[in-house]
């Protein structure tokens, strides 16, 4: 497990040092590591002998209510414009910061109809460069959109990482439909370098909501859900509202393909597409994806 430090939490976490150390047994740090992230660990860390750091296990690594007036440019980044052939899917918008806004402990990605002179115009954040990780849980509380041509997607790419090859984990996709969107997906993504069609592979589950909850509300879009991951070295889980909904080991796939999900480390995307069908008639702009927080916790261990 490895993310960035801010000098201040090093710093921090130096000089509490000695308490950890007089009310913990463990860990005992690296020869020549110095640093140490563990001000709130209690009595298991991972160590990462290269970079000499610690997390507590369960530990929140990542967090992001939408507090304040603005995205927090510390954890998130914008993808701009309209990518290689509409970010390699033929999507529709055109990206902008600007429609990314937070108020209200909340954070919301709109969609927009002929905006200055553009078809469609939406937002993509993304945590790339500003934090990334491997292994946790990875949670979303998300409240997604009705309406034919809408994709809203919660999801992960390795840093620097090459596509399929190196992977992709899909927590959230919708495809939403004139009418309510009532199907939730998640999948993981391999395959060979350089991209060749006809070996990528994909592993996915789609979920229809009356299988998930009792209640009368039929659309994902009317309310916010918990789109998650629990993320371990050779096994990925998927929950809807805390329910199990679907897992992949490298048993999922032909043995012929090597398991990209123990590599590299990975950051979070968020984002609104418009899909290369487009939207119909009576599909309405603008509308919104919104995010109340978004969560990472470190691996749990058994011990
Ligand atoms: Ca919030």
């Amino acid at each position: 497990m490895r993310f960035n430090l801010s000098k201040t939490s090093i710093i921090a976490a130096i000089i509490t040092l000695p308490l950890l150390w007089g009310s913990c047994d463990e860990p005992v740090a690296p020869t020549g590591c110095t640093d140490i992230t563990a001000s709130n660990y209690a009595d298991w860390a991972v160590i990462d002998d290269e970079s000499c750091e610690y997390t507590e296990s369960g530990a929140l690594i990542f967090v992001d209510n939408f507090e304040g007036s603005s995205l927090d440019n510390s954890k998130w980044t914008h993808d701009i414009g309209t990518g290689n052939w509409g970010w390699g899917n033929g999507e529709l918008q055109y990206y902008k910061a600007q429609n990314t806004t937070v108020s209200e402990g909340i954070a919301k990605i709109t969609a927009k109809k002929n905006d200055n002179g553009l078809n469609y115009t939406s937002s993509k954040i993304k945590t790339d460069g500003k934090f990334s990780f491997r292994y946790g849980k990875v949670q979303a509380s998300i409240k997604t959109v009705n309406g034919k041509g809408f994709w809203p997607a919660f999801w992960l790419l390795p840093s620097g990482g090459n596509w399929p090859c190196d992977g992709e984990i899909d927590i959230m996709e919708q495809w939403a439909k004139d009418g309510n969107t009532n199907v939730t997906t998640g999948a993981a993504h391999l395959g060979e370098c350089p991209y060749n069609e006809s070996t990528r592979k994909y592993k996915n589950f789609e979920r229809n909501i009356s299988s998930l909850s009792n209640e009368t509300d039929q659309s994902f879009a009317n309310d916010f859900h918990i789109y998650e991951i629990r993320w371990e070295p050779n096994k990925i889980d998927w929950y809807v509202d805390n329910q199990h909904v679907y897992q992949i080991t490298p048993n999922s796939f032909p043995s012929k393909y090597t398991w990209p999900f123990n590599s590299n480390d990975w950051y979070i995307i968020l984002n609104l597409a418009i899909d290369r069908n487009g939207p119909s008639a009576i599909t309405e702009f603008p509308s919104q994806m919104e995010i109340d927080w978004v969560r990472v916790y470190a691996l749990e261990h058994d011990n």
